[in-house]
């Protein structure tokens, strides 16, 4: 009825004791797309929308500090591709890490009180926005190094091929980072011992306020095909494009262990992180992209399909309490003790 592999938090309470689930949810509305398939997904984008929007206002009140990247806007991609992983799958990604991190499966509260430095953080509080972890889900962060989660999500390709588990990972990374000269070591491998890994590059348009028209040579979807490897682009602000793409795409890589490369069109309506004086771009610009709102649109998609309105507010109103708990509990949750300053060091270098 749902997805092997999509249960986003909150959402199997919500379906079965609030959505009242009735025989016109079971029905396509596209050929691959059940109608209680699209609520899922609704339910999710949703989620990391409200997540992020409730992060960024903590950190506006200085609630949060440190470096924090918000995905708003590129929701369409972390949900629709996960909707098409098997359980064992694997995904790694760098910073703009929340709604990877959501899609997980794990809670508001373990990604927002880990922003707030405390202790029932994901990371123990140590880690902060960047380093969002939930390995028992395949969910191996979370990089604050451009483009160095590449590498490491090859190795992790490699032990899938390695360990025979016919599982696949993705790597996500952004137009900044597909300049980096680790990506290509790592690409070069990946053709080279057919690995089973599909690299995602996210062009959102900027690395930090320089511009991929400024920044980038050539095609980004084509900077495979040296190692031969065909490449795709795709529009990562249509959810069922992203599904449908990805569904094809994983389901190759996985029956034939060789890597794929995709370039995901999509635009982040805010800031690089939460310090960025948006000198780069035209308000015109901003609010272009935000006509063509990822959510919004699915929405209307799902409303025009059968979904009653007031199930949708019903839903949204849920997920609002969800994220509300979750920033009440992060606010009030104690500090690491003071003694944790010395325990998850490396053991050559700790005191
Ligand atoms: C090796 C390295 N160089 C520079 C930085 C500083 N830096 C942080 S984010 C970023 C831009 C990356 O942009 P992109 O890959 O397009 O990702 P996006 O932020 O758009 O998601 C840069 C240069 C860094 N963190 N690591
Ligand atoms: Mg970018």
């Amino acid at each position: 009825m749902y997805f092997d592999n999509l249960m986003p938090y909150g959402f199997k309470e919500l379906a079965e004791n609030i959505l009242k689930l009735n025989a016109q949810q079971n029905k396509m509305i596209l050929p691959n797309l059940s109608l209680s398939q699209a609520i899922i997904l609704y339910y999710s984008m949703y989620l990391i929308r409200k997540t992020e929007e409730t992060i960024g206002a903590a950190y506006g009140r200085r609630e949060i500090g440190g470096f924090c990247h918000l995905y708003i806007g590129q929701e369409a991609i972390a949900v629709g591709i996960k909707s098409c992983l098997n359980k064992g799958d694997k995904t790694i990604t760098a910073y703009r890490c929340h709604g990877h991190m959501l899609m997980s499966g794990a809670s508001p509260t373990s990604i927002i009180a880990e922003l707030m430095g405390k202790a029932m953080g994901c990371s123990h509080g140590k880690g902060g926005s960047m380093h969002l972890f939930n390995i028992e889900e395949g969910f191996f962060g979370g990089h604050g190094i451009v483009g160095a989660q590449v590498p490491i999500g090859t190795g992790l390709a490699f032990a899938s091929k390695y360990k025979k588990d016919n599982s696949v990972c993705m790597v996500y990374m952004g137009d900044g980072a597909a300049n980096q000269g680790q990506v290509y070591e790592a690409i070069n491998m990946a053709k080279l011992w057919s690995l089973p890994v599909v690299y995602v590059i996210e062009n959102n348009g900027y690395g930090m306020g320089t511009s991929c028209e400024r920044a980038c040579a050539g095609e980004l979807y084509k900077r495979g095909d040296g190692y031969g490897i065909d490449g795709v682009r795709i529009n990562g602000m249509d959810l069922i494009e992203v599904r449908n793409s990805f569904d094809a795409i994983i389901e190759q890589v996985r029956t034939t262990s060789q890597p794929a490369l995709v370039e995901v069109m999509c635009y982040r309506y805010k800031g690089h992180s939460m310090s960025d004086p948006a000198l780069y771009r035209t308000k015109e610009e901003v609010n272009t992209a935000k006509n063509d709102d990822p959510v919004v649109n699915f929405k209307n998609m799902i409303i025009e399909h059968g979904v009653m309105s007031s199930d949708v507010d019903v839903l949204e109103d849920y997920i609002k309490n969800i994220v509300k708990v979750a920033y009440k509990e992060s606010s009030d949750a104690p500090m690491p003790e003071e003694s944790e300053l010395y325990t998850d060091i490396c053991p050559a270098v700790s005191l």
